[in-house]
């Protein structure tokens, strides 16, 4: 009874490895390219463009809505096996920006371990967007460290939602507001222009449809040169923490500048009780509530720091119990 116990294990052990072994081999051969961008920006819906399928959720609101990396399956593009990963953004509303940078670097680390190498990456960003925001510049500063300078010239800078630009929808509008908006994201230091500069190219998936998607995904795999991305490198050649990577480093400053407020505004409230206090008042209820939220939400930024202090070891642990 126990023997046979112990043989099923085995027997079950052996045919996960075995799955494991086939799915690596199919994803050693198959172009893999990795789908980058802020939420909302149109990853998943590419994908199943680009794909052909159903298979990525789409999201309809405002909420973020992929929360893990989600391979598509394999799919026959040039003559080559091709297949393109979905990740989270890092704005997103029900995931912290730790625990992003984890899931992404856990998968790519996993992958880079098993000898697949990614093809290049794609990152995509709306035409649309006139302004630049605080979380999209933070998105695109994480994002020049995951990739890094020396595999920059494998990423592609796709815009989006092009049907979207102008009002009268006419071809001649859409050109002339585009090329104008090309033009602010390629001059633009600190922002795209800093990945451009390092090789980076911007490319316009012009329709929503699945020959420009399928275009995108063409020339990419046209002008790549495989090689390993800052991220992967430093998590597996190099040993290094969550928060000793680029990224991480790019989130830290990120949450330290945060907590320099907090405490900035700590301080103010707690004048304020002072002043109260002078002038006889004794009813403090609604500061204390004050000082009280902002040290819980400093709690939780100390906790996400102490998160990041994961390796890769770590990082695949939780990645196994989800915890
Ligand atoms: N007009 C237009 N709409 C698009 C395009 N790409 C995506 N959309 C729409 O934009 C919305 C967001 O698209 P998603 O594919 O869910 O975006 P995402 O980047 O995967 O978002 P997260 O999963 O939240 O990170 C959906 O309503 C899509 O239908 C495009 O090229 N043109
Ligand atoms: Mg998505």
């Amino acid at each position: 009874m126990r023997l046979r116990l112990v043989l099923n294990l085995v027997h079950r052990k052996f045919n996960q490895d075995m799955r494991k072994a086939l799915d690596n081999a199919k994803l050693k051969n198959a172009a893999m390219i990795a789908v980058m961008g802020a939420t909302g920006s149109g990853k998943s819906t590419f994908i199943n463009m680009a794909s052909g399928t159903a298979e990525m959720v789409t999201s309809g609101g405002l909420e973020s809505c992929t929360q893990t990396i989600q391979m598509s399956s394999l799919f026959q593009l040039g003559g080559q096996n091709v297949v393109l990963v979905d990740t989270p953004g890092f704005d997103d509303t029900n995931k912290s920006d730790a625990d992003t940078l984890a899931v992404i670097g856990g998968h790519l680390a996993e992958a880079y371990k098993n000898g697949i190498t990614l093809a290049g990456v794609l990152y995509l960003h709306r035409i649309t967007d006139v302004r630049v925001t605080g979380v999209t510049a933070r998105n695109l500063r994480v994002f020049n460290e995951i990739v890094g300078g020396k595999a920059m010239k494998n990423v592609f800078i796709v815009t989006t939602m092009w049907e979207n630009l102008g009002s009268s929808g006419s071809n001649e509008e859409i050109e002339r507001i585009g090329s104008q908006r090309e033009k602010e994201l390629e001059s633009r230091k600190g922002f795209m222009g800093d990945a451009i500069s390092k090789g980076a190219k911007i490319v316009r998936h012009r329709y929503n449809t699945k020959q420009s998607a399928q275009k995108v995904v063409l020339d990419l795999l046209a002008i790549s040169d495989p090689t390993v991305l800052q991220l992967q490198k430093e998590l597996v050649d190099d040993g290094k923490t969550l928060n000793q990577t680029g990224a991480g480093g790019e989130l830290n400053k990120e949450m330290d500048k945060k907590l320099k407020e907090y405490q900035q505004e700590i301080e103010a409230i707690k004048a304020d009780m002072r002043a109260r206090e002078a002038a006889g008042n004794k009813q403090m209820d609604d500061l204390r509530r004050e000082i009280e939220e902002a040290n819980r939400a400093r709690a939780r930024i100390e906790q996400e720091k102490q998160r990041m202090q994961a390796d890769y070891s770590e990082i695949k642990r939780r990645g196994q119990t989800g915890k």
